[in-house]
């Protein structure tokens, strides 16, 4: 593996520009599809503000970061004043509330690790999941949200990398690949690392927002209009950058130390965030630093089995970019 570590790919794959980012326009959610998660977000809090009227609800997840490709699931949060209430009791509740107006399937899952509700609008169309009080998951969806808005090529990449993620099923966490979530902070650590650099490190920038959920301080520079111009002296474009992250976790990174994290900007060692043995289930295969609550590694749902399927993902997706006559098409044919 380490002999097929290059700086360079090995042919000029620029005529690829055009039709990656043909691929890229075509994933975007036409307009009229906000507007209809709007329009079931507002059904949603009449319902909520019956019961709760102190309850706020906030969209999260990939229709709120900019990272959702068309006809995606809505996430949506309830925040409650009351950090002690019942989640489960709640979204018991809550499921009873939205059943007797005519939703479809509506499922409270209380034993879920992220307990949820789960439904169907028949007139949007639209499927949604509504957790309560996971307003971590908000703030980093801002976190991404913000990242996307510096450099135009981050959603470029993300979203061809979730689509490929998709297309060869390695975007399964209950069966031990990697979630959308951790695909974009994956290229946001490798946006990060280019030379120059094309995103900066939001975290240890000069704070101008910051919260504290759950006693974790989130803290970050969010006026990223300002930072429009920041990734200019590098002219990569998609496909040398689609390349060059598929060559970079096929044959550069260090699976047995390293770390990768947005929060940093940096790569950590395992040592140092004592990721170095399994415990319970946590295996650290794959180390992904979550940018907020640090001590959670995004890659502990990877497997002995489904670490094996990853890499080998990775490298014949390298090796398509690097020789394949046609990679717009071979990159994302259904495993
Ligand atoms: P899809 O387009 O739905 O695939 P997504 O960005 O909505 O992508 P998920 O549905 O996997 O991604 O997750 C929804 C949000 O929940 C994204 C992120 O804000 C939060 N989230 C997901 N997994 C984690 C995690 N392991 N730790 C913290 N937050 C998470
Ligand atoms: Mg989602």
């Amino acid at each position: 593996r380490n002999s097929k570590r290059q700086v360079e790919c090995r042919r000029d794959i620029s005529w690829l520009d055009a039709p990656f980012l043909a691929i890229y326009e075509s994933l975007i959610p036409a307009e009229e599809e906000k507007a209809k998660q709007n329009q079931l977000l507002t059904l949603l809090e009449k319902h909520v503000r019956k019961e709760w009227p102190n309850a706020k609800l906030y969209l999260y997840g990939s229709c709120a970061n900019t990272f959702g490709v068309s006809k995606s699931d809505i996430d949506v949060c309830l925040a409650t004043d009351d950090l002690n209430v019942n989640k489960s009791e709640m979204l018991l509740k809550l499921a009873d509330i939205l059943q007797s107006d005519n939703l479809q399937d509506v499922q409270a899952l209380t034993r879920a690790r992220v307990p949820i509700v789960k439904l169907m609008d028949p007139a949007t169309g639209i499927s949604c999941d509504i957790c309560i009080n996971n307003v971590l998951a908000v703030v980093n969806t801002k976190l991404l949200r913000d990242y996307a808005e510096i450099d135009v090529r981050l959603r470029q990449l993300a979203f061809l990398v979730k689509h490929w993620a998709k297309s060869r099923g390695v975007n399964e966490t209950y069966q031990g690949t990697l979630s959308s979530y951790a695909y974009v902070l994956m290229c946001i650590h490798f946006l990060q690392q280019r030379n120059p650099p094309i995103l900066p490190c939001l975290q240890s920038m000069k704070t101008t927002y910051a919260v504290t959920v759950d006693d974790i301080k989130c803290a970050f520079f969010d006026q990223v209009e300002r930072l429009r111009d920041f990734g200019a002296r590098n002219n990569e474009n998609i496909s040398k950058l689609l390349w060059g992250f598929f060559n970079y976790w096929a044959y550069c990174h260090d699976y047995a130390n390293h770390v990768i994290s947005v929060r940093t900007g940096c790569i950590l060692r395992k040592e140092e965030k004592d990721w170095t043995r399994r415990i319970g289930n946590d295996r650290h295969l794959i180390c992904i630093e979550d940018p907020f609550e640090t001590s959670h590694d995004l890659g502990r749902v990877v497997d002995k089995r489904s670490i094996r399927v990853l890499r080998e993902e990775f490298e014949r997706a390298a090796e398509i970019m690097q020789y394949d006559p046609n990679p717009c098409v071979t990159l994302f044919e259904p495993y």
